[in-house]
Parts: structure tokens; C-alpha cells; sequence
């Protein structure tokens, strides 16, 4: 008797395992599964609001600039771009780095999360003695945590069901 929940329990256990380990995998192999997201980031003396974005690795940022007071500028770390954004306007300046020193005015910007991680956006244009602390950071999650649980929830239901089943089964031989 012993001898059978000892196994159940290893059933169990190994079938959380494999249910987390399947949701794991699932996502750390998928190619695409974009999520649009709009966001709007408004620059003031020192900061951006908001000072940090979310986002999941494969979405699609659309991202418009907006300025509450002078002009700031937005750097953002590994996505080659700049821009300059003047304050009281819907469309602000945009240029990338190493292909160009020319800006163009657009009303958003739209930049593909490919890569997990942190990268800081911070203002390059001179906005007053606080400018070297103003900036953010844009962190994109691989999102590993929910498709682990669902497949451990997953694994641990079928776990359960076998483990059970099998002493009825037992009763009947
Ligand atoms: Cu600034």
C-alpha cells in the first residue's frame, strides 16, 4: 500500500515537471505571437513618465512622444533611435543614429520588442541642470511565468487523475 502512494506521488511530481517544462519550452521556442501595444510617453523636467515600460518579448510598440514642458530628447538603448521632442505637439522628431543625422517629423514610432531585457532610454537633448538623471527603462520580459504555471496546473491534474485511478484498477485485477 505504501508502496503505491510512494509511487503516486512520484507520478504527481513528475507530471508537474513535464506540464511546466512543456509550457517552458513552448514559449522559449515560439517565433511570433505579437501583441499591438500603443503607448505614449510624456517627457518633463527630470523623468518620463512612465519611467519604466513593460512589455513581452515579440510585441509591437507603437510609440508616440510627448513633452509637458521643453524640449527633450528620447535616446533608446539598442534600437538605433533618437529623437527630439518639442513640447506641446502631437508629433516630435525622429532619426536613427547610424544611418542618418536628418530627423523626421512622425506622430509614432513602431519598434518590435525581439530581444529580452533591460535597455534605458534616456534624454539627449541639454533640458537643464537635472538632464544626466532623466531616464527610463524599457524591460522586455521573455514571459516564461504564466505558460510554466498553466502546463504545471496542467501536469499536476493528469498527475492526479492517474494516480487516483490506478488503485481502483488495481482493486479489479
Ligand atoms: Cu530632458
Amino acid at each position: 500500500m505504501s508502496r503505491i502512494r510512494l509511487s503516486s506521488f512520484w507520478i504527481i511530481a513528475l507530471m508537474l515537471i513535464a506540464g511546466g517544462l512543456a509550457g517552458f519550452l513552448t514559449i522559449h521556442f515560439r517565433t511570433s505571437a505579437p501583441e499591438e501595444r500603443y503607448v505614449t510617453i510624456t517627457a518633463g523636467k527630470y523623468a518620463f513618465d512612465p519611467p519604466v515600460l513593460r512589455v513581452n518579448k515579440g510585441d509591437r510598440i507603437h510609440l508616440s512622444l510627448m513633452s509637458s514642458d521643453v524640449t527633450h530628447g528620447f535616446f533608446l538603448e539598442g534600437y538605433d533611435l533618437d529623437a527630439q521632442i518639442p513640447p506641446g505637439e502631437f508629433t516630435f522628431l525622429l532619426r536613427r543614429p547610424s544611418q542618418s543625422e536628418e530627423y523626421e517629423t512622425v506622430d509614432e514610432v513602431v519598434i518590435v520588442a525581439e530581444h529580452s531585457g533591460k535597455f534605458r532610454y534616456r534624454c539627449s537633448n541639454t533640458c537643464g541642470f537635472m538632464h544626466p538623471f532623466m531616464q527610463g527603462e524599457l524591460i522586455v520580459n521573455p514571459n516564461y511565468l504564466y505558460p510554466t504555471s498553466v502546463g504545471m496546473s496542467f501536469g499536476l491534474a493528469i498527475g492526479m487523475l492517474w494516480a487516483f485511478r490506478r488503485p481502483e484498477e488495481e482493486g479489479t485485477l
